[in-house]
Order: structure tokens, then sequence, then C-alpha cells
């Protein structure tokens, strides 16, 4: 199974987000992971919507990948400009009305996946499985880069990909958080095939971007 990458912007120079987005663009990943809080769902506030829409301007090669962390995730998508392209994460626990948000996504063009934070079992995605485009594992808590993996997240990797294969559709999984360079192989073989980097590999600022872009896509391949 071939793995992606998905480049965290949070993580990357604030102050100087073009050149780092333009540097990614060029080095062979395929989405750039773009992180939205609400202060209230999670304790933090990050990258906002108008940003979300205006890197938009400046992609060639990679697409968006939005984690919506906020309640309500739908109040968003106008703002960020949802389209075809993009995939969309929504945290089961954030939603009043999952079906419906699903849909709203899909209507839009874009892949439609479910988020699930660390304490949320795998098993309460299965009457989704058939509804959606792919599952966003958290594997540390939503909110902050530069956390330890939670407790039990290989383990849940490997149950996400057990029920994706045996739902026999192509649905994507993507992991997020310490995607470090001891752990990403693992996770991989675990069944992850879309990797969130992050503080823990690429921007760990152990190398020039490209140079750790080039590391990851070896170690993942
Ligand atoms: C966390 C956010 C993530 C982080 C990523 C950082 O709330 O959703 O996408 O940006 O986890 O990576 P690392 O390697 O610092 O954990
Ligand atoms: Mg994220």
């Amino acid at each position: 199974m071939s793995s992606m990458l998905s480049p965290s912007l949070m993580c990357a120079d604030l102050l100087n987000l073009q050149s780092d987005i333009e540097t990614l663009d060029k080095s062979g990943v395929e989405y750039i992971h773009l992180d939205f809080m609400d202060g209230a769902f999670v304790p933090n506030i990050t990258l906002d919507a108008t940003l979300i829409k205006r890197v938009k301007d400046v992609l060639v090669n990679m697409k968006r990948d939005i984690h919506i962390m906020a309640f309500n995730p739908e109040k968003y998508f106008d703002s960020m400009d949802i389209g075809t392209g993009d995939i969309v994460s929504v945290h089961y626990e954030a939603c009043n009305n999952l079906l419906d948000v699903i849909d709203d996504i899909k209507s839009r063009g874009a892949s439609a996946f479910i988020a699930i934070s660390p304490d949320t079992p795998a098993d309460v995605l299965s009457s989704l499985v058939d509804k959606i485009d792919g599952v966003l594992v958290m594997t540390v808590y939503p909110g902050f880069a530069g956390q330890p993996l939670a407790q039990g997240s290989m383990e849940k990797i490997a149950e996400v990909r057990k029920m994706i294969d045996n739902s026999k559709k192509d649905l994507i999984l993507e992991v997020d958080g310490h995607v470090s360079w001891d752990l990403c192989k693992e996770m991989v073989m675990n069944g992850a095939n879309l990797l969130v980097a992050g503080t823990s590999s690429v921007f760990s600022g152990e190398n020039t971007l490209e140079e750790s872009v080039k590391r990851m896509k070896g170690l993942i391949s």
C-alpha cells in the first residue's frame, strides 16, 4: 500500500508561511494539513478560515487536507471555500447532525472524513464507513503540536484498518499526532495511508524542509 504525506501548516514557520508552502508544494507531498480550532472544542486557536481559503491561491500540486476541530464545523465551510479536491475532516465528538455535515461536504465536491479523538472508540465508525471517504485517527489529544503518542494508538490504527478492509470500501486512513521518524513506519504497517507530519518529523528543524520530506518519504515507501 502506498502512503501519502500531509505536513501540518501550524508547525511551519508562521513568519514565512508562503515560502514553506511553496517548498512543500515542490517537494512531492500530496497534501497540506490545515488545522482549524475554535477555542471551545479544543482549548487553542490556530489557522483561521480566511487563511485556509487563501492557501488555495498558492497550491499547484498539493491538495488541502482541512482538519476542523470545532463544534458545528459546517459554519466555516463557506469562509474556507470548501470545494473539489479538498479533504475535510470533522470530529465525531463535535457534530450535532453528523450525516447532514457529511452530505454538506460531499455536495461541495470535497471528501468527507470523520476524525476521532484518542478517547473515542473506533467502533463508533462502524455505521459510518459506507457514508464517508476516510477516517482521521487522532493519535494525540486535539489542540496542540508536540505531544506524546496517546496510549493505544497503534492498536486503534490497526482496528480501523480492519474495519475499512471488511467494508470493502477504498477509504483513506489518516493518522494525526506524533507521527515521528521512529513511529511512522509502524503506523503504515498497521494500515495508515495518509500521515500528518509535524514537529516530530518534517518540522523538527534538524534538516531543511526538502531534506526532511525526502527522509520521511524514504521511511514510509
Ligand atoms: C493537533 C493537530 C495536529 C498537529 C500535529 C503536529 O491538534 O491536529 O495536526 O499539527 O499533530 O504534529 P506533531 O508531530 O507535533 O504531533
Ligand atoms: Mg490536525
